[in-house]
């Protein structure tokens, strides 16, 4: 059975307004409210956020009651919570730096940041006053970074997704947040971290390689208890709802008056909130130059520019708000006649019908934000088409970019481009217009805001479904007896046994994790009994494992399978290729020499890069530019690269542990078999390992392996138990 499921964002789909010491509420219809609508009004699930503005305490309880009818339960915060955490932190630190705009002159007060880690247990106490395990949580947006990791300490049990729609920054800008790890480390309490796109996503996880102590395999983050996935999930807009728009009495009325106002002109529109993100000084350049050098368009065209008032509390927007005013009355101070105004400018926001009849009329839309998550005024434009004209000219800084590729795609800093493109859309041919309206059309309708909560809401689903496949059962006592037993019915068996982390500690000096004596008499033992096969499968070289291991009755598999040691000799694996090491190696060296205490290793097929000796956080920074520049150069060369622990590996991409076991076990025909490992070059052994076998991960619950242990001694003493407890209890053997 499912739980109910729980949205959270900053603000309550919902305005509250007080008359005469009495509270109304009247529900909002912003995008996510209706893409969300048929989500929180459903059974027991519950919209978590804000009402918008403080509520005395004597009157909370009254609100709550009246929210409680709308499926919303209110998070009540004070003046001084929303200037900290709402002005101060969200939208004076994280919001500029996310749409990077790094100011030198930005500062990070440590009270902002205080009151966001307060405002977001607030939030956290009241989802954990309705949250249940096998509920789901969908919480959006940048206010609310801390939150996932909140609700996951005290109910472990529960699905979180996160949705963030704005951009996430490029690493670079991300870095200079002091509160940076804490801020990715709330994030990964989420199952599923969603983004518009894709280079955000990318943006994220390389952030969380890069900082914290995390796997990292594509878009898949493996932590020890579980693995989060990170995606892009494009927003989408109630598309149907702004087609009929135009159908409405009121919005036709509107749409007659608009045409007889801009008869024989040809019309841009321009909508955004207030925000320096939005690019509209630069668009009001634009139009500037476009008149200044195309006389023709005087008295032809008209720029008309909604700008809906945003956060002008704060000085920067003032100061917007004052530069834009200020530009519109020079460009029409320059260009006016008698007749014609060039530029509509209206600073407040209107009932959607007026908006819908805009978009209706408008030849042109010109949204050129500077940066933008994803941008719905874009298919808001395109889905009001229902003629299949106009043109839409979008900045490719907008998330909707990469799916609006039949709009004219712009950069806005390139002022020429700007008006060259601008002018090509006022001339653009009736059948161009048409040709590229229905593919927009198309993509706006398929990829609607329906879809999107549906798609995100089954990933969230399979994420948590691929986590439970991935738990391993802890060897307790149970376990262990039923291991042994098994053990004991048999008779020609197979143990795959990796090396550092898993018989052996961690050694900050790689050659001081030698094997110990009683290291020693375990294997020594566990091999002298003529039924058991041990194979020690490491990533360790040769000439190592020769020293250590060649003279005791084992199998060797060094270097991760490049060579193996069968009937006394050692061997390569064939035709592998290693002249890839002459490029690599002077990228490690620079590494090396630029990071105190990290040094190469040097195998027959792989090199490696390890920092167990460099100061800690100074190694992971390194570990994530070094895999980024691999990246880069080891694309198309048939080569991998292994992050291991405190080392980064890269070697041919034939060599794997997996296949190396698969080989060992064809044509045989083993009882049982049982494979032990730590890192995740072990994963592809425990992948290759047949149905009823016996595979063990040690120090992490999340694994391809059936079982886990804690650490070392716990591996020991399960291997000593095959010698000593089994033919003590008469088990055989
Ligand atoms: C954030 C991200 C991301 C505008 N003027 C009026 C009005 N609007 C409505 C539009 C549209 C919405 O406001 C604006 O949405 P955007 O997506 O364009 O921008 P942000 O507000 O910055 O939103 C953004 C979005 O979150 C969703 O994830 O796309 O990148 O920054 O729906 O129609 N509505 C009415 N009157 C107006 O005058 N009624």
């Amino acid at each position: 059975m499912t739980g109910k499921t729980i949205i959270v964002s900053n603000r309550l789909p919902v305005k509250i307004q007080e008359k005469d010491g009495v509270y109304s509420s009247s529900a909002s219809e912003g995008g996510l409210a209706t893409g969300l609508g048929s989500v929180y009004q459903e059974g027991e699930n519950v919209w978590i956020g804000w009402p918008g503005t403080e509520i005395v305490p004597d009157r909370q309880e009254e609100i709550t009651a009246q929210l409680a009818e709308l499926s919303l339960l209110p998070v009540f915060l004070s003046q001084e919570d929303i200037s900290e955490y709402y002005e101060g932190f969200s939208n004076g630190v994280l919001w500029p730096i996310f749409h990077y705009y790094a100011s030198i002159y930005s500062t990070y007060k440590q009270s902002n940041w205080g009151f966001y880690q307060q405002v977001n247990q607030k939030f956290a106490e009241v989802v954990l006053q309705v949250a249940q395990p096998g509920d789901t949580v969908w919480i959006h947006d940048y206010q609310l970074l801390l939150l996932p990791a909140l609700i996951r300490a005290q109910l472990p049990d529960v699905s979180i997704g996160f949705f963030l729609h704005i951009p996430f920054p490029s690493f670079q800008l991300f870095h200079l947040i002091p509160w940076r790890r804490e801020l990715l480390e709330g994030l990964l309490g989420a199952d599923l971290v969603g983004f518009h796109t894709f280079d955000d996503m990318q943006h994220f996880t390389q952030a969380c390689a890069r900082l914290l102590h995390v796997n990292l395999s594509s878009n898949i983050i493996s932590l020890p208890d579980r693995l989060v996935v990170a995606e892009a999930f494009p927003m989408g807009i109630d598309e149907q709802k702004y087609a009929a728009l135009t159908e409405s009495k009121e919005v036709k009325e509107e749409i007659k008056q608009l045409k007889g106002i801009f008869a024989n002109m040809r019309t841009i529109l321009s909508v955004d909130r207030l925000d320096y993100s939005k690019g509209i000084l630069q668009r009001l350049q634009a139009f500037e130059e476009l008149l200044r050098n195309n006389p023709e368009y005087q008295e032809k065209v008209v720029l008309y520019m909604i700008v809906v008032p945003s956060r002008d509390t704060v000085p920067q927007y003032k100061h917007l708000r004052d530069e834009i005013d200020k530009r519109v009355g020079n460009i029409n101070s320059l260009f006016r006649t008698l007749n014609w105004s060039p530029v509509h400018y209206f600073y407040r926001s209107f009932p959607i019908e007026t908006l819908s009849a805009l978009y209706a009329t408008a030849n042109v839309a010109l949204i050129t934000p500077m940066r933008d998550g994803m941008n719905l005024v874009s298919k808001e434009y395109v889905a009001s088409r229902t003629q299949n004209n106009g043109v839409l000219i979008l900045s490719e800084m907008a998330g909707s970019s990469r799916e609006l590729i039949d709009a004219l795609i712009v950069n806005p800093n390139n002022m020429n481009m700007m008006t060259a493109t601008i002018r090509q859309a006022l001339e653009m041919p009736a059948e161009e217009q048409e040709s590229r309206m229905i593919k927009l059309r198309k993509n706006v309708s398929k990829f609607n805001v329906k879809h999107w909560v549906r798609i995100f809401m089954g990933r969230l689903r399979e994420v948590k479904e691929l986590q439970q496949s991935l738990r391993t059962r802890y060897v307790g006592e149970l376990t262990t007896k039923a291991i042994y037993k098994f053990y004991a019915k048999t008779s020609n068996r197979i143990f795959f046994l990796d090396y550092d982390g898993t018989l052996v500690g961690f050694n900050a000096e790689i050659n001081k994790a030698s094997p110990d004596e009683k290291l020693y008499r375990i294997l020594q033992n566990l091999a002298a009994n003529p039924s058991n096969k041990v194979v020690i499968i490491s990533g360790r070289d040769y000439q190592t494992l020769e020293k250590w291991f060649g003279h005791i009755p084992v199998t060797l598999v060094a270097d991760h399978g490049a060579w193996q040691k069968l009937d006394g000799h050692w061997e390569s694996m064939p035709a592998l290729d290693a002249q890839w090491k002459k490029n690599i190696q002077p990228v490690l060296e620079i590494f090396a020499d630029r990071t105190p205490g990290s040094f190469i290793e040097e195998k027959t097929y792989s090199l490696a890069w390890h920092y167990r000796n460099v100061e800690s956080g100074l190694g992971e920074l390194r570990a994530g530019e070094l895999v980024d520049n691999l990246r880069f150069i080891t694309a198309d060369q048939g080569l991998q690269i292994l992050p291991g622990n405190k080392v980064i590996e890269v070697k041919n991409i034939e060599i794997n542990k997996g296949k190396t076991v698969l080989a060992l076990l064809q044509g045989q025909q083993y009882d049982f078999a049982m494979a032990i490992g730590d890192d995740h070059t072990d994963e592809d052994t425990f992948k290759a390992m047949p149905e009823n076998s016996v595979t063990i991960k040690v120090g992490s619950n999340s694994s391809a392996a059936k079982y886990y242990v804690n650490d070392v001694e716990e591996v020991r003493d399960l291997l000593q138990g095959f010698i000593t407890i089994v033919p003590a209890q008469g088990l055989g053997g």
